[in-house]
């Protein structure tokens, strides 16, 4: 959207995953605005639906600040998810700057296609000579892999020829089709991914219905983005509109080598066992699930490439592009062979509309735009190719492309579902392709070549140093795990006040992780109130406290089914304190007790938690458990129907909290 390198504007990392470089600091720059921006300032109206995933996380909440919102770049509405991926049956959504209520969804990429719709359609009746542009990005095929029952039925059996022989298969089709040379060579399958033939009964069953799930829900989003472009041309406006379809890096690895019934393991620095995935074989891709398929089928996905999503070899950056705009296009149907990066759409965006990057845009210098417009490529096949040369960059993966060639490195032959560990980059080994005659990247010809590669290398440092890329770092885990404590520095205590205090990202809530912590309230109990009093998480971890059948409760929600619960006998009425405490008695682990009117009632082990994250999507709710649930002891958002004052969270440095001088109430 900004038609900059991602390095050059503060994105050459996830959000999530910031740090304090230029970069990677996940603040664009004021004089970098996005394409949107410009449009907007020209006249359009601009839509943003669905996925909106580069705000760092602890400015998502209803205070902003929201530059980094849609609104702040250049969208006049948005419907979105603001984080890495989504439920699909239960999306925590915002609608503009408000949380939308809680609500269960047929699946969202339906819900987006419908809003989009709504937009176009009231858009054409009320300005019909007003442009507009839109951004419609689903979660698919983003983990989690849901997609409706009758949808995963079609697939049954579809995939159990197995990774091997699907790949053998997809590059026949792409050279029938012609969309790759058709001397492509297949690269040879990674030692880290199993033969498909190597594998027992069982696993074939489950790595088959993984594989079932995610075919499902590509037709499944592929009948979305039908709907949307059917409902243009009812309209009468299909022609006149220039319509870009294609996805980010390649297929993810991320799965590991058994897949995942729940991603939140990867994001944890763990991997799901077989046994543990086979318990929930038959739910795979509904609403209990949040799951991820094994990456032999991310292997399979990226046909013919090596690698998947993260690397920079062709698995993990070559993406599919289509483009349709009958009013500007002669040619139908064909195929383009120009070398082109993402940053490119913008600049196609701004040249198809006829506007150029402004000097100034609110009073701020506008840098030009990195990318290179591919228009010229629209009614010229053979037109010569206007990319002289491109870097990536990607978790410490490296590589530039350059007239044909590409030399590249994977990290410490880091696979990506290995995102625990911090690597020397001393012993990276460089690759060197020829990809004007190798487009699968097959042949490593560094060996032939030694003076062409260095020249390469030389050219990736020249260009790293000019976007920011440098300093490398690849301790992702970590930066995920400290965003909430370098928000809050020093701060302490944090009091959330009902019924305002929800829909805030877990990484701008109380950071608790890896602390000793209380979280207290005092309530005036009439004896039938129940309801959550704070939760924050969902189904794939997190903690609730609660009352029910007249019991406080609180459960820690690690991972499958292992829950710490804690519970009071039957409550007093009258004003009574509540109160849970954390005693930290090792990193990530510690003992959990339960207090009511200063009387402990109850006590647990807790000797393992997440090391940096509950969810990627859910969010810390005073009052009720928004989006999926903590607990399997309520349903629904379980929202609270007492009084519900306050909620103070302290944390500690310490082992444990010092008591507090004065109950809750009485600050
Ligand atoms: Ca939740």
């Amino acid at each position: 959207m900004a038609g900059r390198f991602p390095h050059s504007i503060g994105l050459g990392s996830h959000a999530l995953t910031a740090m304090g470089f230029p970069g990677y600091n996940a603040i664009m720059p004021e004089s970098a605005k996005s394409v949107a921006n410009y449009l907007q300032a020209e006249g359009y109206v601009n839509y943003a639906l669905g996925k909106w995933d580069h705000t760092p996380l602890y400015e998502v909440s209803q205070v902003g600040p929201f530059d980094r919102w849609p609104s702040g770049e250049g969208f006049d509405h948005a419907y979105t998810f603001m984080a890495a991926d989504v439920h699909q049956f239960v999306p925590v959504m915002w609608n503009d700057h408000s949380p939308e209520p809680y609500r269960k969804s047929e699946h969202l990429d339906q819900d987006l296609a419908d809003r989009a719709i709504m937009w176009i359609t009231g858009h054409k009746s009320i300005k019909p000579d007003l442009p507009f542009m839109m951004l419609w990005a689903s979660g698919s095929m983003h983990s989690p892999h849901h997609a409706p029952d009758s949808h995963i039925d079609k697939y049954k059996g579809k995939f159990d020829m197995g990774w091997d022989k699907a790949r053998e298969e997809i590059l026949e089709r792409q050279i029938g089709l012609g969309i790759v040379p058709p001397d492509t060579k297949l690269t040879g399958r990674i030692d880290e991914i199993p033969a498909w033939d190597s594998l027992s009964d069982e696993e074939k069953i489950l790595y088959a219905r993984q594989m079932e799930v995610f075919a499902a829900q590509m037709e499944w989003v592929d009948l979305q983005i039908g709907r949307v472009v059917a409902e243009l041309k009812r309209i009468g406006e299909l022609d006149n509109t220039l319509i870009f379809v294609t996805s980010d890096n390649g297929a993810s690895g991320e799965g590991g080598l058994a897949g995942t019934f729940n991603e939140t393991y990867v994001l944890n620095g763990m991997q799901t066992d077989l046994e543990t995935n086979l318990r929930h074989l038959d739910d795979w891709g509904r609403e209990n699930t949040y799951p991820h398929y094994h990456a032999g089928w991310a292997m399979a996905g990226n046909t013919p490439f090596r690698y998947f999503k993260q690397s920079v070899h062709r698995g993990g950056q070559q993406d599919h592009l289509v483009v349709h705009w009958p009013d500007g296009i002669e040619a139908k149907g064909e195929i383009r062979s120009q070398y082109h990066h993402i940053s490119d759409i913008a600049p196609t965006i701004m040249e198809a509309a006829g506007i150029e990057v402004p000097e100034e845009l609110y009073g701020v210098p506008q840098q030009p735009m990195d990318g290179v417009s591919l228009m010229y490529s629209f009614n010229d096949a053979s037109a010569a190719n206007r990319k002289e040369r491109q870097y990536y960059e990607m978790f410490g993966n490296r590589a530039i492309w350059a007239d044909g060639w590409k030399a590249v490195t994977l990290h410490a032959n880091r696979m990506p579902w290995d995102v625990n560990v911090v690597l020397p980059f001393d012993n990276d080994v460089w690759e060197l392709y020829h990809v004007a005659e190798d487009f699968s990247e097959s042949t490593n010809v560094a060996a032939e070549h030694p003076e062409k590669l260095a020249e390469m290398i030389a050219m990736f440092d020249e260009e790293a140093w000019k976007y920011n890329v440098y300093p490398l770092y690849d301790d992702m885990i970590q930066r995920l795990g400290k965003q909430q404590d370098r928000l809050f520095g020093d701060q302490k205590e944090f009091v959330y006040f009902a019924p305002g205090a929800i829909r805030i990202a877990e990484k701008s809530s109380a950071p608790v992780k890896n602390r000793a912590h209380t979280i207290e309230t005092q309530i005036d109990l009439l004896g039938e109130e129940e309801g959550v009093i704070v939760a924050v998480g969902g189904m794939t971890g997190g903690y609730s406290m609660f009352i029910k059948d007249h019991r406080l409760y609180y459960d820690y929600n690690f991972l499958d089914g292992v829950h710490y619960t804690l519970k009071s006998s039957s409550l007093p009425k009258g004003k009574t304190d509540l109160k849970f405490n954390f005693i930290k008695t090792q990193a990530f682990g510690g003992i959990g007790e339960l207090y009511v009117n200063g009387e402990k009632v109850d006590e647990v082990e807790m000797p393992m938690m997440h090391i940096a994250t509950y969810s990627l999507a859910e969010t810390f709710d005073i009052g009720r458990d928004t989006g999926t649930q903590v607990s399997d002891l309520y349903t629904g958002i379980f929202k609270f129907d007492g009084e519900l004052d306050r909620v103070i969270i302290t944390v500690s440095d310490e082992n444990t909290v010092p008591p507090r001088k004065l109950p809750a109430t009485y600050y």
